[in-house]
């Protein structure tokens, strides 16, 4: 962000709102929030990237009700240890905190170090507060509090991690703490005089303290430049430090927030898409658009706003998705005569035009999408790309004079979203039918692509394409005058693929370093880093500059997606680690040597393998291997998925399946009311007792994600596996999102 001089803002620029999350799947990891429920405490989480100081938490929660607290962990070899919580600007020197804590003149306070921090309250640096004394169970620790925190209404402090911030009542602090066996010793700093600012003539170089935790530098101002300086001289850049296997959730949240995919806003469920998702999102909508075109699809594009009369048209459909519907109800302070719904879908804001449109069987087929934005309200946990209360889509709505020519389009459509997945994406999708439980209830049959997720187990329905049959016809009263002479409704379709579709590709590929990116949507698909030593002479900067350029032009010339970093404040090893969690395909190392020998470098993202290619056939070989790793991508995503499809004939052996990550193919009787059986049988299998948030996005619950079109043999008398009455197919179950 600019100020009006155009100087770059950096505290707003830096600033990224928490967002406020459903404490329930965290309250079963985290001791402090369990804690705090088991005493009835009311509090509020919030998720934010990691902040290791009160500067940095400041720019995630700054905005909230409530203040910020200082915690020091300090040390005296002689008297002890000693955690103080104090008001976020607090003066806390050692003399001052010597003092406030009665250790007398000789007392020798020193800031502990993070394994002292580490070995007593087992948190990390800058995710201390006073929520850690739970840790300390052998009560090595005298815990003191600022008097003046105690007055606050609420206190936002760290849950024993710092990339959340939970808001509190200060009142519960003194019980929290004695809960967790101590007995806290309250401060009054407004009755010690603040020692004098140590910046004139400073005595004794004596370590600051970050706030949070144990002896670090500060993190305000003088961090920010030391940052900034370390940057400059190609200094530190912030690792993925949470393996894929370990916490799926917080490894994904690390890498599209590390590889400039996503940022957060300030409303919940909303997310910005970066240049580099955006692109991506870019490159599938220009493949996809293309091939409808081909189809005979044209765009349009249709008002945002649905009024109530239109979107209540078709109650029957609407009404299960009622709660999701945002309303406009003002503008400025006066209320709007009729509150208007901001679109879910567009069905109530086109087909009323379709009615306009449609008189004759010259006007059919009518054949329109639009690429736009739709708000759904979602209560549901969000995650970004895969459940946003704002995402991007194509909606596609067409008319047809006759069936069968309806049912075309909706397999047409469905064969190009099961390309978008494989052959863009490189992630294999399952095509098939939704049982009458899941699909689209105004519609006649709802089609769908299923992809599977190795990392979490989940599956995800990629895309679906509708056949509405003649029901929203009906509803819209669209006749028209057919070949023959008489009255005729057409036969609809309706199609859509979102955004989602990204984090499904960054979830089944992406490895401990970050992004992996299919060349085909990579924004860019290869970096070229040149190797410039200080000690090089003048000349042979030159020299291997021109030539990085010139293997540049040759790539763009191929029409390869190229970038050459040749940014003199970072190292190589720096690039590297930026552009391996940016997920590039191909990096190309340009050094002294290679200039030398006219090769270059190259190596892949997907699987770490390196090679040298001679300048002369570096296009051709570069495009060779591009396909080769988009389809190796493809491969490997496809076994691991192989791997955990399993066919399941008896219930004994379901939810240990799904519990094994599985995706259960089945015999099934396909009636809803087995299928609500087994919905209910495997949460409670699952769960043992325990209870589910209803809130959860991510049930132990099996879902049918499909009737495979692809069935496997199913012999006359083949039982169904919950219900033991005969079988009328293989049903695709799973966990999904
Ligand atoms: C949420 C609120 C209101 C889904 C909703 O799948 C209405 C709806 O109609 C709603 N969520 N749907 C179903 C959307 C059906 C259909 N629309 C065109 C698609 C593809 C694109």
């Amino acid at each position: 962000m600019a100020d009006a001089s155009g100087v770059a803002s950096l505290s707003l620029q830096d600033k990224e709102p928490a967002v406020e999350m459903a404490a329930g799947a965290e309250v079963g990891e985290n001791a402090s929030l369990a804690k705090l429920q088991e005493l009835n405490v009311a509090f509020k989480l919030y998720q934010h990237p990691e902040a290791t100081t009160i500067d940095e938490q400041a720019q995630h929660v700054g905005h909230l009700p409530g203040v910020l607290t200082k915690n020091l962990l300090l040390r005296d070899k002689k008297i002890g240890t000693f955690l103080v919580t104090a008001l976020h600007d607090r003066t806390t020197d050692t003399k001052t905190l010597a003092k406030l804590l009665k250790l007398g003149g000789k007392a020798n306070l020193r800031f502990a170090d993070e394994e002292t921090l580490e070995s007593l309250l087992k948190v990390k640096r800058g995710a201390v507060s006073a929520l850690a004394v739970l840790n300390d169970t052998e009560n090595a620790v005298t815990f003191a509090i600022d008097k003046a925190l105690l007055e606050q209404p609420t206190i936002n402090l760290h849950p024993l991690r710092n990339d959340r911030t939970v808001s509190i009542p200060a009142t519960a602090i003194l019980a929290y703490v004695k809960a967790a066996g101590h007995e806290p010793v309250v401060l009054d700093f407004d009755s010690v005089p603040a020692a004098a600012p140590a910046a004139a003539a400073p005595a004794k170089k004596e370590k600051k303290s970050s706030g949070n935790g144990g002896g670090e530098e500060d993190g305000g101002a003088a961090a920010a430049a030391k940052k900034a300086a370390a940057a400059a001289s190609g200094g530190t850049l912030l690792g993925i430090d949470v393996s894929k296997k370990d916490n799926f959730a917080l490894w994904y949240t690390r890498v599209i927030t590390y590889s400039e995919m996503i940022d957060y806003y300030d409303i919940s469920g909303c997310y910005i898409l970066r240049p580099w998702a955006y692109s991506m999102w870019e490159s599938i909508q220009r493949w996809f658009d293309a091939e409808i075109k081909e189809l005979g699809v044209e765009n349009a594009y249709f008002p945002l706003f649905v009024s109530k009369a239109a979107l209540e048209k078709e109650k029957d459909h609407v009404e299960g998705f009622a709660p999701e519907v945002a309303w406009v109800t003002k503008s400025g302070d006066t209320d709007l005569p009729e509150p208007i719904a901001v679109r879910p879908t567009s069905e109530t804001i086109m087909y009323p035009l379709y009615k306009k449109w449609i008189r004759s069987h010259r006007d059919l087929p009518l054949c329109l999408n639009q690429w736009s934005n739709v708000v759904r309200w979602e209560f549901k946990d969000p995650t970004p790309f895969l459940r946003s209360r704002e995402f991007l889509w194509q909606e596609g709505h067409t008319a047809h004079a006759s069936y069968d020519e309806s049912q075309k389009m909706v397999r047409d459509i469905l064969d190009l979203y099961k390309q978008v997945y494989e052959d863009l994406l490189a992630v294999p999708v399952i095509q098939g039918r939704k049982t009458e439980m899941e699909r689209f209830p105004g519609g006649h049959i709802t089609t769908t692509v299923e992809a599977y997720i190795y990392g979490s187990g989940r599956s995800i329905q990629g895309a679906t394409s509708h056949n509405l049959g003649q029901n929203f016809g009906k509803m819209f009263d669209i006749q028209y005058e057919d070949k023959a002479g008489g009255h005729a409704i057409p036969w609809q379709t309706s199609w859509g693929i979102t955004t989602r579709s990204i984090g499904v590709m960054v979830m089944a590929h992406g490895d401990d370093k970050g992004l992996v990116l299919p060349p085909r949507v990579a924004p860019k698909q290869v970096v070229v880093i040149p190797i410039v030593k200080a000690s090089l002479s003048a000349e042979k900067k030159e020299a291997l500059q021109a030539y990085a350029l010139r293997l540049v032009a040759c790539l763009k010339g191929g029409k390869v997606r190229v970038h050459l970093d040749d940014r003199d404040n970072y190292t190589p090893g720096w690039k590297y680690n930026h552009w391996e969690q940016k997920g590039v395909p191909l990096r190309m190392e340009v050094g002294p040597l290679d200039l030398e020998k006219g090769t270059v470098r190259v190596v892949r993202r997907d699987d770490g393998s390196m090679e040298d290619m001679a300048e002369g056939v570096v296009v051709e070989t570069v495009l060779q291997r591009l396909e080769q790793i988009q389809k190796d991508m493809f491969e490997r995503c496809k076994a691991q998925r192989d791997e955990k499809l399993v066919q399941v004939t008896e219930w004994k052996d379901f939810v240990p399946a799904l519990e094994r990550k599985c995706i259960v193919l089945t015999p099934f009787v396909n009636e809803t009311e087995w299928e609500e059986e087994v919905k209910r049988k495997s949460r409670e299998e699952a769960l043992a007792g325990e209870a589910e948030d209803d809130r959860t996005a991510t049930s132990v619950a099996a879902k049918t994600l499909c009737i495979p079109f692809d069935q496997p043999e199913l012999p006359a008398g083949t039982k169904c596996f919950v219900s033991g009455k005969e079988a009328t197919c293989w049903v695709l179950w799973g966990r999904s999102y």
